[in-house]
């Protein structure tokens, strides 16, 4: 860890709190020109770092800089070897994880972007992804007893996103089948799943998991296309939650959830959480729109719909509207 890395990591843990160039070099074990250097650089980097001549340096409460240092204090054991690398922009946080296994094939880790400037969506669609506003992350993940199944996967991520939010703001958000996250009829968050196929085996090596979470309201709104679709989490700039604690608190529920995923224990606080069960809904069908009975969430995370001629069809992947 560079020095840099280390005097970030210290005022993360004492947010706040101030404490002296000399005492930091002394804790730290390096000189006070190196913690001087540090300083500057985070500084550089928008890191909201004060300094006072008889108190010292102090990372203000409302810094919240996506970060390695903020989020790895706050992960559970079964994440401690995992890479988190953190970015200022990228294309996309799931790109950037195809192209780190492409590299090394063993890879597991968490790719965060504070921007994507092409945050994508399912069947190429654009996930609107503005600096700072929002959490956009992607998980890199080997296969769990053979379960390469993307719409399991997204699902049990979709749990762990519903459960962080509601343990770290006690907000109760709800799920659209099958990757869409909603609090007060609003999409704040979706997800997107794709694998990475190993040439030899002929099978999925690596799954990417997508999780885009709009945490505040962006600096230039929500562009007109999404203006009635969109919402946050929070309404204003002070959240009373940091998007580094979110972004542990959804990295360490999921990990409780992922190791499991063959027991699908966790579909039933997915059946109770999905708001369009019960429901007519339509989704496409070849050039027609079919309308139907959303009735039941199946064993591997497909919506069984009745149609109306009496028949039921089980949906794996796509789009209903409600
Ligand atoms: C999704 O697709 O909702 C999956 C989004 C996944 C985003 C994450 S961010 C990290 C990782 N890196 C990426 O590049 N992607 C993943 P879909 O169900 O196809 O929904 C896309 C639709 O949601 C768009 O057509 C818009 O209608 C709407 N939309 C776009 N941006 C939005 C936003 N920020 N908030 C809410 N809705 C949005």
């Amino acid at each position: 860890m560079s020095t840099k890395e280390k005097v970030l990591q210290f005022l993360e843990q004492h947010k706040g709190e101030s404490i002296s160039g000399q005492d930091l070099a002394d804790k730290l074990e390096v000189s006070r020109t190196s913690v001087w250097k540090a300083i500057n650089g985070l500084k550089k980097e928008g890191y909201q770092i004060e300094a006072t001549t008889n108190k010292g340096y102090q990372l203000s409460v409302e810094n919240d800089l996506l970060s390695e240092a903020a989020i790895v204090p706050l992960l559970s054991e079964a994440l401690k070897d995992h890479r988190i690398i953190a970015h200022k922009t990228i294309d996309s946080t799931n790109l950037e994880a195809k192209r780190i296994v492409n590299e090394e094939a063993t890879f597991e880790g968490v790719i965060l972007s504070e921007e994507q400037t092409k945050g994508r969506g399912r069947l190429g669609r654009v996930f609107y992804s503005p600096s700072e506003s929002g959490l956009y992350m992607s998980l890199v993940l080997k296969p769990v007893a053979d379960l390469d199944n993307a719409t399991l996967i997204t699902t049990a991520a979709a749990v762990a996103v519903c459960q962080a939010i509601e343990t770290l703001t006690g907000k109760e958000p709800q799920i659209k089948w099958v990757n869409d996250i909603f609090l007060d009829g609003r999409k704040v968050c979706g997800i997107l799943t794709e694998g990475i196929m190993d040439m030899e085996s002929r099978t999925i090596g690596t799954i990417i998991l997508g999780i885009g979470l709009n945490f505040r309201a962006p600096e230039t709104d929500f562009p007109d296309v999404i203006q009635s679709i969109a919402g946050t989490l929070f309404d204003s700039k002070n959240a009373v939650v940091t998007r580094n604690q979110m972004a542990a608190e959804i990295l360490n529920r999921f990990y409780v959830l992922y190791p499991d995923l063959a027991s699908r224990s966790y579909l039933d606080e997915y059946r109770k959480r999905c708001f369009v069960l019960g429901e007519q809904v339509t989704f496409p069908q070849g050039s027609e729109t079919i309308e139907a009975k959303a009735i039941a969430i199946d064993d591997d995370g497909g919506l069984v719909v009745a149609l109306p001629n009496g028949e039921t069809k089980t949906l794996t992947y796509g789009e209903i509207s409600i």
